[in-house]
């Protein structure tokens, strides 16, 4: 599939921005404006700590956590949840048992509780999940085919539109591959009444339920090259070759001693960034302790921010005592919420301290805000801000949603994919820049009904 690039003309020439002193302000203001995709200008007096969500948003992801709603009201959960992350999903609260629990009648009550406080606080929120052999009500399984198929579909459209504008990504469909070296699909009522097809039905159901919510499969050992990966990067390719709507795969991640993190990782993320679709870490925990556990934790963050597509990180809780495997203590935070080496080395990975990112080799970091709005398009504007060296060329991309298009671009050059949509973006006269000294570029996108802020790769320095 070829598309023109979208037209490109000099437009509007914001004067080049050097700004090297508020850079941390930058990159919390922008990590609020990107969750929110408002608009506003970058502040230069605020200064706050680094936090996972800044030094993630410094590098163009999101960095989320599960969270339960009845943990909401403990002022430490909350406060911690609200400081570090840009993005939550909810733990249980989406499942078809706690929304369907009956057919066709509809418990949104704790769910919706983790929406409102997620929107207050401008996080992205990952829907989780609606079609899953586990945690299934009874009455779903006694269902014979043709009922079952249409309370599936009646299950995705109703959930998806109850949320529909508030959901980042949904996980459409939830392990539905067999572990082991099969590459079969997982026994199920759905699997076992409906075939195969029922994923791709699924996927065509929730693309009309909410066209705007980026549709993702999720799975769990599948974060390597094995055969299960191999049977979810097949369905994919298929899919994306036969036009089927999926927009992002999502690796669970949950790691320990007999599963560690596989040293294929980020090139088994590359691969299904290849096939054209979104790759995001959806569920990471790794059990363990001190320095092993943090070494883990800072090479999983490394891997996504080695694939430009690799969109944001969710950890599967904030702290210690409220995991689902509480006794391996896999989190960033322990149980009195006091941060752990592994989140050192999480900040540190993401280049939010001094000397973790850098290493003495050229860096450089990037963070979006939308500078204009108005009905049918805004204009955004990329900083892109040298690390510890000085460096004399960058490339950083830029992904639209479709039906969205860039119009316009200023202070850069761009080139494009054959989508049209994945802009790449070098230097226009810009290229050289002094250690944590800035540039800008900017855009502007027709929204064609979509509002959805941009998403940025990781910034590559010369
Ligand atoms: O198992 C870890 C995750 C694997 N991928 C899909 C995720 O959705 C899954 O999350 C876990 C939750 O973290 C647990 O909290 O899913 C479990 C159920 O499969 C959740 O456990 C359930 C308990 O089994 C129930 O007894 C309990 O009532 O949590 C429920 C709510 O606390």
């Amino acid at each position: 599939m070829t598309a023109s690039p979208p037209p490109v003309d000099r437009g509007p020439a914001p004067p080049l921005r050097r700004r090297s002193r508020a850079r941390r302000a930058l990159v919390l203001a922008t990590a609020g404006l990107l969750a929110a995709g408002g608009v506003g200008a970058l502040s230069d007096t605020a200064h706050a700590a680094t936090t996972l969500g800044s030094a993630a948003a410094a590098q163009g992801r999101y960095f989320g956590t599960a969270v339960a709603a009845g943990h909401l009201g403990e002022s430490a959960y909350a406060a911690t949840l609200d400081r570090e992350f840009t993005s939550v999903t909810p733990e249980n609260e989406m499942k078809w048992d706690a929304v369907e629990p009956n057919r066709n009648s509809f418990s949104f009550g704790q769910a919706d509780q983790i929406v409102g406080h997620a929107q207050s606080k401008g996080m992205k929120i990952r829907g989780h999940t609606l079609v899953w052999h586990s945690q299934l009500p009874g009455w779903v399984s006694g269902l014979g085919a043709s009922d079952l198929r249409s309370a599936m579909n009646n299950h995705i459209t109703q959930v998806m539109q109850h949320y529909k504008g508030k959901i980042h990504s949904w996980d459409v469909v939830n392990e539905a591959f067999q572990d082991g070296s099969s590459g079969a699909r997982r026994s199920s009522p759905f699997q076992d009444r409906l075939g195969n097809g029922f994923i791709e039905e699924a996927f065509r159901t929730a693309r009309t339920a909410d066209p705007a919510a980026k549709l993702c499969y999720n799975d769990y050992n599948t974060d390597g090259v094995n055969a299960k990966s191999n049977a979810v990067y097949n369905m994919v390719k298929d899919f994306k070759s036969r036009g089927v709507p999926i927009d992002c795969v999502g690796f669970q991640s949950h790691f320990n001693s007999a599963s560690p993190v596989p040293s294929d990782y980020r090139a088994n993320l590359q691969r299904f960034a290849d096939l054209g679709v979104d790759v995001q870490i959806t569920e990471l925990d790794i059990e363990g302790s001190g320095s092993s556990q943090a070494t883990s934790y800072g090479n999983v963050v490394k891997a996504c921010l080695g694939v430009s597509r690799c969109t944001g990180i969710t950890v599967w809780g904030i702290t210690d005592k409220y995991s689902w495997r509480s006794s391996g203590t896999p989190l960033l935070f322990d149980g009195n919420y006091a941060a752990k080496p592994a989140y050192d080395a999480v900040i540190s990975a993401l280049g939010g301290t001094g000397g973790g990112g850098g290493g003495g080799s050229a860096t450089c970091s990037v963070s979006y805000t939308t500078t204009a709005q108005w009905n049918g398009g805004f204009n955004g504007q990329v900083t892109v801000t040298a690390g510890s060296t000085a460096i004399t060329g960058w490339t950083a991309t830029v992904t639209v949603t479709p039906p969205q298009k860039v119009s316009a671009t200023w202070n850069g050059s761009p080139t494009w994919d054959s989508s049209g949509n994945v802009m790449t973006m070098r230097p226009n006269g810009n290229g050289s820049l002094a250690a944590g000294a800035s540039t800008s570029f900017g855009f502007t996108v027709m929204t064609n009904g979509n509002t959805s802020p941009p998403l940025l790769g990781s910034c590559t320095a010369s």
